[in-house]
């Protein structure tokens, strides 16, 4: 795998939201027209047709209210204490049913890819969702570099286990590390993205840096931040909250405004920013992208397999 990739861009160089735009729209015109110079080569990902139309939110609400437990269940405490994780160097062991496994540099996981800014709508199984620009590469290109060996069936994903400077894995308020999985079909997706930065800078720490998976048809908690293993497997991984309560969620956590959650009704949501009283806004079927994933559903009952 080629190397070379150096991301040397701090998140807090990132602009404002305004100026974001309307630099976005300058490189996608300089990418286009090939003269994306060296002073623009850290944001030289290619737009992509994937992306949604709406309005991204801000950079703000998107750093400052995650749901990253390793560091605290509370929605403010990821960006509050985050900060403390070293994510360089950071290397990613590649294990299971695979021609190359190893422990890779992130450079080797980076190298040869595709970066991509994808604007994806992200639900969060709790009811609130935003609209984040991604800078990432599909999965599917990590994997085929790999090479996936035929009794391989799903994908398992793990994140760092480091109490020294992740706060939250002090205590168990889960099973350490978070585990989560995909059906091979849904990894290879063009969809399902490796995302290693946003708003056209690396990821913050509290989005999952330096390495997170971003699955937009499905429930956030599937979108598994900070990864270092990845392994393929003939059966189907139990992911973390799955194995924290099997009733509430399911390992599919396709969206789904049909079907509710033991407690709460999934049918709307309320859209980061607009303040906690906002008006919410009905939950589209598998996120509003079951245009590209449906098909890989077809006959499975998914009330079933929530
Ligand atoms: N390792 C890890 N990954 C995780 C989580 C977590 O607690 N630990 N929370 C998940 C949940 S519930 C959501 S909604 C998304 C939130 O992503 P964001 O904070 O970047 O918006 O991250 C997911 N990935
Ligand atoms: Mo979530």
């Amino acid at each position: 795998m080629s190397r070379g990739w150096k991301n040397t861009l701090k998140y807090s160089q990132v602009t404002p939201r305004a100026d974001y735009l309307n630099r976005r729209q300058l490189m996608a015109g300089a990418v286009a027209m090939g003269f994306a110079g060296p002073a623009m080569a850290q944001i030289a990902t290619v737009p992509s047709r994937y992306s949604t139309s709406m309005p991204p939110n801000s950079f703000e609400d998107v750093t400052t209210y995650n749901n990253f437990y390793e560091f605290g269940t509370g929605k403010d405490d990821p960006a509050k204490n985050a900060h403390t994780l070293t994510v360089d160097p950071w290397s990613v062991k590649i294990d299971g049913m695979v021609d190359n496994p190893g422990n890779y540099d992130l450079a080797d996981i980076i190298g040869g890819a595709t970066m991509e800014e994808r604007i994806y709508r992200l639900r969060c199984v709790e009811g609130w969702s935003a609209v984040i620009p991604w800078v990432g590469f599909e999965l599917s290109n990590l994997l085929n570099r790999v090479g996936v060996q035929s009794g391989a069936k799903y994908v398992k994903f793990e994140t760092l286990v480091r109490p020294e400077e992740m706060s939250g894995q002090k205590r168990k308020l889960l099973q350490w590390p978070y585990v989560e999985g995909l059906r091979l079909d849904e990894a290879m997706n063009p969809l399902t993205i490796l995302a290693t930065g946003l708003y056209g800078n690396e990821l913050p720490n509290q989005n999952g840096a330096p390495l997170r998976l971003v699955v937009p048809w499905k429930y956030g908690f599937k979108s598994i931040k900070s990864i270092v293993r990845i392994s393929l497997v003939s059966k189907e991984p139990l992911n973390t909250w799955q194995q924290e309560n099997a009733r509430e969620y399911g390992f599919f956590s396709n969206v789904n405004p049909n079907v509710d959650h033991p407690r709460w009704s999934q049918a709307t949501e309320r859209p980061l920013g607009g303040g906690l009283f906002s008006k919410r806004i009905p939950t589209e079927m598998f996120n509003g992208y079951g245009d590209q994933v449906a098909a890989m559903y077809t006959g499975m009952d998914l009330e079933k397999f929530y």
